[in-house]
């Protein structure tokens, strides 16, 4: 008996210095350790042994359990510490390797030209406002001295959800709310996507965007609308940029006028951008109609205000040279990359 658990003793030490991993352990320990294992049927048959070995042979075989349960815990933490060596060792990370390349998009060109406004404006202390897309017909028309007949309401030209709620087609909607909500002075502009109901060509597009600002304050004037604008155009365009007024008509504006830019892309001689004229018209703007400012709460007696917009895509066609609007839409990299 006492050869037999002797040799138990020799096969485990061997056995236990062969293993490599957490499998074969566990299968060790189940051969000498388990409920069927070696060790334990020899204590199950202690009964047939006399009563002067029985105790001898028992504490023997308790001992080689404990022994061989230690050496199986031993080389489980072995086992356990090679695993986590050889996974630190394989996950190791060289932090001199070079970097792979990553693909970084570009801004939008007209992101571009809405930061590069934006950024003219604030340098001439202006804020940014703005304010939902989906509008109702009250800011979007009424506010803005917009009469219920004038063709822009017409269901051909704007889209309608209900009968009062729009999308906006113009950012001055924002404007208006900020004249009620905001004491003058106010020095304002609301650059976002507006939407007319045009069919998509080279040159419409149901949603585009415009660029907008206000300023009311006591004694503005017609002089300062001008000086700004002409700030603002040599900034945006060019130091030699040069601006015209021309009368118009705006049912927010009273006086109102569009200007003209000498053309940036030639300089005035004539060219493809221009269509030979030397001028590019640019924006609208105008006095603040006094319905206007009354309809905000402010009094017109004691505050005057001058506005203007400007569609954003149009700038960005004529400083990128994009002949096609669509090309600003279909969001195709190659095409995108080049700005
Ligand atoms: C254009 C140019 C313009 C305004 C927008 C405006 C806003 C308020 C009051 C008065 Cl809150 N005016 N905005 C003024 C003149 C022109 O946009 O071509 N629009 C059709």
């Amino acid at each position: 008996m006492k050869e037999k658990i002797e040799e138990i003793r020799k096969s485990a030490k061997e056995k236990l210095k062969e293993i490599t991993d957490m499998q074969e352990l566990q299968a060790l320990r189940v051969k000498y350790l388990g409920k069927k294992g070696e060790l334990t049927s020899i204590l199950k048959g202690l009964g047939a042994l006399s009563a002067e070995e029985r105790p001898k042979i028992g504490s023997i075989v308790n001992e080689l359990r404990d022994e061989i349960e230690k050496s199986i815990d031993a080389a489980e933490k072995t086992i356990k510490s090679e695993i986590l060596k050889a996974k630190l060792e394989n996950e190791k990370i060289d932090v001199t390797m070079p970097s792979k390349n990553i693909a970084l998009g570009s801004v939008h060109p007209i992101t571009q030209i809405i930061d590069e406004v934006k950024e003219i404006f604030l340098g001439m202390g202006y804020s940014i406002a703005d304010g939902p897309e989906v509008e109702t017909t009250h800011y979007n028309f009424d506010q803005l001295n917009t009469p219920s007949d004038h063709p822009a309401r017409d269901l051909q030209d704007t889209f309608y959800i209900t009968e009062d709620i729009i999308l906006r087609t113009q950012t001055s909607p924002v404007q208006a709310r900020v004249m009620e909500n905001q004491k003058p002075p106010i020095k304002i502009i609301c650059p976002g996507a507006v939407y007319r109901s045009d069919t998509l060509d080279a040159t419409h597009s149901p949603v585009f965007h415009q660029i907008e600002g206000l300023v009311v304050d006591k004694n503005i004037r017609m002089s300062d609308l001008k000086g700004t604008l002409e700030m603002f155009v040599k900034n945006c365009l060019g130091q030699n940029t040069k601006i015209r007024f021309r009368p118009h008509h705006f049912p927010f504006t009273e006086p109102s006028a569009e200007a003209d830019v000498s053309c940036f892309v030639c300089g005035g001689k004539g060219c493809r951008v221009c269509k030979g004229e030397g001028w590019i018209e640019l924006l609208g703007c105008g006095m603040v109609h006094p319905n206007v400012l009354k309809n905000c709460g402010i009094d017109p007696e004691e505050y005057s205000g001058f506005a203007f917009g400007f569609g954003v895509e149009r700038i960005a066609m004529a400083k990128f040279g994009i002949e096609d609007l669509r090309l600003l839409y279909e969001n195709d990299i190659r095409f995108l990359k080049q700005f």
